[in-house]
C-alpha cells in the first residue's frame, strides 16, 4: 500500500508540470451550498477544493464558469490576480485558504508574535522572493537581540507551494515556544540555551499562486522565458546539484526542474546566506505528504558515514511523536525509498555543513484522489504530534553543542555572505 502511495506521489510529480502549465486561467470560486445547487454541481465533474462554513470552493476553468452560468448557479470569484508590491495591493484576506496562512496572514502573525514577546522573538527578513515578497525568519532565543554563544537550530517550511500544512507546523512551533516561555520551565530552558530559527514559508510566491490560482502549484514563480514557470526549490541547492536526471530535471516543464544554476533562486539564496552567518547544528525541513522522517542521502541509495546517528535521531523523533495521536512516522534514509532527489535542502545542509538534517513529510499517508490536502481540523493535531520531535531536536543541539563556540565536528566550511535585515 505504502509503495503504491509513493508511486502515485511520483506519478504526480512526473505528470504534474504538463498539467500545471495549463491552469493559469483557473479561478477559485465560492458557491453557497444548498441541496439544489449540490445536485447541479455533482453532475458537472468540477474540481472541488474544499467545503467550509456552508460554502463550496471550486477550481473552475472558463468552461466551468460558462456551464455554471447556463445552470443559473450563482458563484463568487474568490481569487484575484497577483499584483506586485509596488502597486500596493497586498491584502490580508480570509478566503479559500481557510485556517491555513497566506503570505500576508503569516506576515501579520509573525510580526504580532515578535511585538508581543520582544525579549525572546525577532522577525528577520532573510531575503526577497522573485516577486519581492519577504522571506521571514522568526528567531527565538532569550536575549534575542544579542549575540551569544549557544547552540542553534533551524526549522524550514513550504519549499513546495501546495504543501500548506508545512507552513503551519513551524509557525505553530514558534508560537508555542514564545507563548510558553514564561510558564513552562522546559521551554524556558530550551529558549535560554538555543538560538532557534524558524522560516515557515520559503516559497511565498508559490504559496500565493497555490491559494489564488492553482491549488496544486509546487514550484516557485520563476518565469523560465519559454512559456513555462517555476523552479523546484527543493532541487536548487548546491550539493550534487544536477547530478543526474533522476533526482531532478533539466527541463523547465518538469515539476522537479532544478533551475539554470545551483542557488539560482533568490528564495533559497536567503537560506544559504543565513547559513553563512549562523552555525546551525541541526535542520528540519517540513513537507507533505506521506508521514515519514527522511534523512540524507537523497541523491543516492548509499548510506552516509553518519548513517547510525542520523537514523538514531530520526527514530527518536518518531518515537516521541507516535504516542501523541497514534500516527507513526517511519525514520528512513531518503534515497533508499522510491525516488532520488539531487540539490535538495537536507543533502546540502548535511553534505556541506555536516549537520543532522531531516525532511519531515507531514500527514496524510493515504489520500483520496491523490490529494495532498489536510483538513483544517487536522492542523492542530499534526502540530501537536510534531512538537515533541522539534523539542527533542532542540535539546539534542543543546546537549551536543552547549556553546556555539564549541567547534562542530560535522562542520566543513562556511562562506561569506550579506547581512540580515531585522524588522
Ligand atoms: O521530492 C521532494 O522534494 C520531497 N518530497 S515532496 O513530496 N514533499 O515533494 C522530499 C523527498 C525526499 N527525498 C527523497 N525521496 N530522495
Ligand atoms: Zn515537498
Amino acid at each position: 500500500m505504502k509503495k503504491l502511495l509513493i508511486l502515485l506521489c511520483f506519478i504526480g510529480i512526473v505528470i504534474g508540470p504538463l498539467g500545471a502549465q495549463n491552469y493559469t486561467d483557473r479561478e477559485i470560486i465560492r458557491i453557497e451550498k444548498s441541496q439544489e445547487v449540490l445536485e447541479g454541481l455533482l453532475e458537472m465533474n468540477l474540481d472541488l477544493l474544499m467545503e467550509k462554513d456552508g460554502n463550496i470552493y471550486v477550481v473552475a476553468s472558463p468552461n466551468d464558469l460558462i456551464a455554471l452560468n447556463a445552470k443559473n448557479i450563482q458563484y463568487e470569484i474568490e481569487s484575484h490576480k497577483f499584483y506586485p508590491r509596488e502597486q500596493g495591493v497586498f491584502t490580508i484576506q480570509s478566503g479559500v485558504n481557510g485556517d491555513f496562512h497566506s503570505y500576508p496572514e503569516l506576515e501579520r502573525d509573525l510580526m504580532a508574535l515578535a511585538d508581543a514577546y520582544p525579549d525572546i522573538a525577532q522577525v528577520i527578513d532573510i531575503g526577497d522572493s522573485l516577486e519581492q515578497r519577504n522571506i521571514y525568519a522568526l528567531r527565538i532565543s532569550d536575549n534575542v537581540g544579542q549575540q551569544e554563544n549557544k547552540a542553534s537550530v533551524i526549522f524550514l517550511g513550504c519549499h513546495h507551494a501546495r504543501e500548506w500544512i508545512s507552513v503551519e507546523v513551524p509557525y505553530l512551533l514558534g508560537k508555542y515556544l514564545v507563548e510558553n516561555y514564561g510558564t513552562d520551565a522546559e521551554v524556558k530552558r530550551l529558549v535560554a540555551n538555543c538560538d532557534i530559527w524558524i522560516i515557515p514559508l520559503v516559497n511565498p510566491d508559490g504559496l500565493e499562486y497555490s491559494i489564488h490560482f492553482y491549488r496544486y502549484w509546487r514550484k516557485n514563480m520563476r518565469n523560465n522565458l519559454n512559456g513555462t514557470y517555476g523552479v523546484d526549490l527543493n532541487r536548487n541547492y548546491d550539493y550534487k546539484w544536477g547530478l543526474d536526471n533522476l533526482g531532478s530535471s533539466p527541463n523547465s516543464t518538469s515539476e522537479v526542474y532544478r533551475g539554470q544554476n545551483p542557488f539560482s533562486e533568490p528564495e533559497i539564496q536567503g537560506v544559504r546566506d543565513l547559513f553563512v552567518q549562523k552555525n546551525f547544528q541541526a535542520l528540519v525541513s517540513y513537507h507533505s505528504f506521506s508521514q515519514v522522517i527522511l534523512y540524507p542521502w537523497g541523491y543516492t541509495k548509499e548510506a552516509s558515514d553518519k548513517e547510525d546517528i542520523l537514523f538514531e535521531i530520526g527514530d527518536k523523533m518518531s518515537q516521541v511523536m507516535e504516542p501523541v495521536n497514534g500516527r507513526y512516522y517511519a525514520a528512513e534514509r531518503a534515497g533508499a525509498g522510491f525516488y532520488f532527489t539531487n540539490g535538495d535542502t537536507t543533502d546540502w545542509s548535511f553534505g556541506v555543513y555536516g549537520i543532522p538534517s531531516y525532511t519531515i513529510e507531514l500527514p496524510p499517508n493515504s489520500s483520496i484522489k491523490g490529494e495532498f490536502f489536510n483538513a483544517e481540523s487536522d492542523i492542530q493535531p499534526i502540530f501537536n504530534e510534531n512538537l515533541p520531535a522539534a523539542l527533542y531536536l532542540i535539546d539534542w543541539c543543546i546537549q551536543t553543542y552547549p556553546s556555539q563556540s564549541q567547534y562542530s565536528p560535522f562542520h566543513i566550511r562556511r562562506q561569506q555572505g550579506k547581512s540580515l535585515r531585522i524588522k
